[in-house]
């Protein structure tokens, strides 16, 4: 699968903040300590509406996404992909997910970590993969982290919507992050389409609002926001 066409219309939105939108380069994982693992996507247990696409751009050509024809956001789909995770210490881990949300409407996986609470991860990368520590829904900036003994552990990725595709995932007992991967915009505050950075609802400085649809006459949604739907002046 390639990456979803944009509808002209979200593309107005987007654009719109051409002029406060400058991209800038920013280094979203430093270092991978030694300390963590990767496991593809693609390698992991599928079953349910879960498919293999081919992509040049992702690790080992290949990734995952769902075709259900559905949204879940109170419940997982019914797409699993399950994967074993070896712990070789007891300690609080972390795991992140090479991701690509194109937008609102595709940007969001289930995870379970040994038959836990499920929990919605959610971002929205716009046009690049991106990657991001798995995390509570909005809650962006606080790491999901889990303690796991010395052992095999179990990792349950589950569809929320179609067309979120997942790369490659990467888990370590400590602080160290995934390989190094420069973006050119910073996923949710800003997302990259078309080669150009567009800032998030939060972002736009009090410009934006968040209200449900549709947005008000004078006003476009904001297409890169990843909080219900947000509208700001159109341009
Ligand atoms: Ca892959």
């Amino acid at each position: 699968m390639s990456f979803r066409k944009l509808n002209a219309g979200l593309l107005t939105a987007a654009w719109a903040c051409f002029a406060s939108c400058s991209p800038r380069v920013t280094t979203i994982a430093q270092y991978d300590a030694g300390l963590g693992r990767y496991i593809e996507a693609e390698s992991g247990k599928l079953s349910g509406p879960f498919l293999i696409a081919a992509d040049q751009t992702a690790s080992a050509g290949h990734f995952i996404y769902a075709k259900e024809g559905a949204t879940f956001d109170t419940v997982p789909g019914n797409a699993r992909a399950e994967y074993e995770l070896t712990a070789d210490s007891a300690g609080t881990y972390q795991i992140w997910g090479r991701i690509h949300g194109l937008d609102i409407d595709s940007n969001r996986f289930w995870f379970q970590v040994d038959g836990g609470t499920w929990v919605l991860w959610r971002i929205t990368t716009g046009d690049v993969w991106f990657w991001s520590y798995f995390h509570d829904n909005l809650k962006y900036s606080v790491r999901y982290t889990v303690s796991l003994s010395a052992g095999t552990h179990h990792l349950v990725i589950a569809n929320s919507v179609d067309n979120a595709g997942l790369d490659r995932l990467y888990y370590a007992p400590d602080e160290s992050e995934p390989e190094d991967t420069q973006t050119m915009c910073n996923p949710p505050h800003s997302v990259q389409l078309n080669g150009v950075c567009n800032a998030s609802c939060g972002a736009l400085a009090g410009t934006g609002h968040c209200i449900s649809s549709p947005c008000a006459t004078g006003s476009a949604p904001v297409v890169t926001y990843d909080c219900a739907r947000c509208c700001a002046p159109a341009k």
